[in-house]
């Protein structure tokens, strides 16, 4: 059986904006993700450089942190078998151009500037960016009844 994982995903501020919020988070949902925390918030500066600190003085990283700092976004904790995997996959390629078809950016996007959705590519990363975004009594531990039929 798969290792449980917990990952972060923000639905970034083209989405929200597309109104397509919903339709994003019911992929992770019908694939068998567990959401473990969510909430809508507008990301600051401060806390953007901290997020895409790895991408610090690529020539994309000044449109990247204005870009996730422009909207609300919707950032939630998604937990489950090689959940950051299973979320990596389901979103598709970082250029929405080549990503797979049927994935969320094959599905919904154009640009590598908006391309909807960011999870975590890595459990130590998936550690630091919900450490970012989360206290500890904000991400709930509960099972569904619909659990052992997924995974176990
Ligand atoms: P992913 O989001 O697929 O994990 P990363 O972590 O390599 O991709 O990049 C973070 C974000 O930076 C991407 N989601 C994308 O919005 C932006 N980005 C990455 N590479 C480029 C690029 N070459 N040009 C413009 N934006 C980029």
């Amino acid at each position: 059986m798969a290792d449980t994982q917990r990952t972060l995903i923000i639905v970034k501020p083209d989405a929200v904006q597309r109104a397509l919020a919903g339709a994003i988070l019911s992929r992770f949902e019908t694939k068998g993700l567990r959401i473990a925390a969510l909430k809508l918030m507008k990301i600051d500066r401060p806390l953007a450089e901290r997020h895409y600190a790895v991408h610090q003085g690529k020539p994309f990283y000044e449109g990247l942190v204005n870009f996730i700092t422009s909207g609300p976004v919707l950032v939630g904790v998604l937990e489950g078998p090689d959940a950051i995997e299973a979320t990596r996959n389901l979103m598709g390629g970082t250029n929405p151009v080549m990503a797979a078809p049927g994935s969320i950016r094959g599905t919904y996007a154009l640009e590598i500037g908006q391309n909807l959705i960011h999870g975590s590519d890595a459990p130590d990363t998936a550690e630091y960016e919900i450490g970012l975004y989360f206290q500890p009594d904000e991400i709930v531990e509960y099972t569904r009844a619909v659990d052992p039929w997924i995974s176990g």
